[in-house]
């Protein structure tokens, strides 16, 4: 599963990423800094199921720290999109296409509207910051409907003709864009189309379609980034102006701060936390304490930097993925080479399990017999929906 981080240019796209994935790009307050497309990868965090067994865990694909896993997410920094991204303005097109891979989108914005459209600074309070939010909306649908839409007579034509179902059609027109045939279910639900005559459906119908296709399969979530420069009052306000498409406050440069501060040694801080505290006060300079103390009232005025917080409610609560954790042995929790817990999955929440065991490895699927909830011991039907959580083995029938 792949998050692309989009927005116009200058609101802090690279920062976040930077801070997410604690990888160094570069950063400056000037247009597409980025010509290209950055990828890394970050983490979002679940308890893990170690805690309260007494077992320490041995991971492998993920991290374990104090009782909380950290579960690898494949991230997508594209340079800053411009109005008109979709007709191929400000290399559009290929900014898009990197993030055809992506199941869902982190909007970063200037919160504090102090960014032009196209990425000049400007004052705070400049410009309005819920208009990126409905801008990049329309950016999207019509990158997605024109795709849809290429070569669309000839291919629906072609498809009336031998009688073939609508869904293929589709299916092949939406390839490599992480749309599933189950999204495309909902969406024809949705919207009222003549499905026997695909060659008859206006721009305008395709448009619909594009709209619930968007929403459906590619979930987003606003981050009112720059918090620092503005006041939780009227991050509620954009908020609420912005429903149903959902949002939080975030600052990435603090967040930047305070892991790059961490990684140093100079500060003891988690992403994610509402605190953090200095190593060695000796160590530090005037400037950096300022710059600490600065980021200390960040925290106060909003709980946390917001930076983890909106990857995660992005993932579970935009895209509903869940954390699931195989293994080999039942009662102990173990893989082959006797690890506890090695590994740990981000699923669709329902997931299941047979389509889990798939995930883990081919054969798993090919072969499933049933599955056992480690927690309780009970075997699981090759339908049964996986729960967050859900610590699983597999059982083949050789
Ligand atoms: N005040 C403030 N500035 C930020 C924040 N995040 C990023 N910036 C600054 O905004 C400018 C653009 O950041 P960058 O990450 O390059 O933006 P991008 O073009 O969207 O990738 C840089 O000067 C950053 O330091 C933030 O949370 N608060
Ligand atoms: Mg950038």
């Amino acid at each position: 599963m792949e998050v692309g981080v989009v927005g116009k240019a200058n609101v802090g796209k690279s920062t976040m990423f930077n801070a997410l994935t604690l990888m160094d790009v570069p950063v400056a307050p000037y247009p597409f800094t980025t010509v290209k497309a950055n990828r890394g990868v970050g983490a979002v965090r679940a308890p893990c199921p170690h805690v309260g067994r007494g077992t320490p865990c041995q991971p492998g694909n993920s991290k374990c720290v104090d009782g909380t896993r950290w579960v690898p997410v494949s991230l997508i920094d594209v340079p800053g999109l411009v109005p008109g991204a979709h007709e191929g303005k400000g290399l559009g097109h290929e900014f898009l296409d990197e993030l055809r891979g992506a199941s869902g989108f982190l909007q970063v914005t200037d919160g504090a509207g102090a960014t032009a459209p196209d990425g000049v600074p400007a004052t705070v309070g400049a410009f309005d910051p819920a208009e990126e939010v409905e801008w990049l909306h329309q950016e999207l649908v019509e990158w997605i409907s024109e795709i849809l839409s290429r070569d669309f007579a000839k291919h629906s034509k072609s498809i009336e003709l031998v009688g073939g179902p609508v869904e293929e059609l589709l299916q092949a027109r939406l390839t490599g864009l992480s749309i599933s045939p189950a999204h495309i279910a909902t969406a024809l639900r949705e919207v009222p189309l003549d499905r026997a005559h695909p060659a008859r459906w206006t721009t305008a119908e395709r448009r619909e379609l594009a709209v619930a296709l968007l929403r459906i399969s590619k979930p987003r979530w606003v981050a009112w980034n720059k918090c620092d420069r503005t006041t939780p009052e009227k991050v509620t306000e954009l908020s609420e102006r912005i429903a149903p498409v959902l949002s939080s406050p975030t600052s990435a440069e603090a967040e930047l701060t305070l892991r790059r501060a961490a990684r140093a040694g100079l500060v003891r801080y988690t992403p994610g936390a509402s605190t953090f505290d200095i190593v060695d006060r000796e160590k530090l300079s005037a400037g950096q304490l300022r710059a600490l103390e600065e980021i200390r009232h960040i925290l106060t005025t909003w709980g946390s930097t917001g930076v983890q917080g909106a990857l995660e409610h992005l993932v579970f609560d935009g895209l509903h993925e869940i954390v699931v954790f195989p293994v080999e042995d039942e009662h102990r929790w173990t893989d082959s080479k006797d690890r506890v817990l090695p590994d740990a999955f981000l699923v669709p929440a329902g997931t299941p399990v047979r389509t889990f065991a798939y995930k883990i490895h081919t054969e798993l699927g090919e072969n499933f017999l049933k599955a056992i909830d480690a927690r309780t011991n009970r075997a699981l039907a090759a339908d049964h929906p996986l729960e967050a959580g859900a610590v699983v083995r597999v059982v083949t029938k050789r």
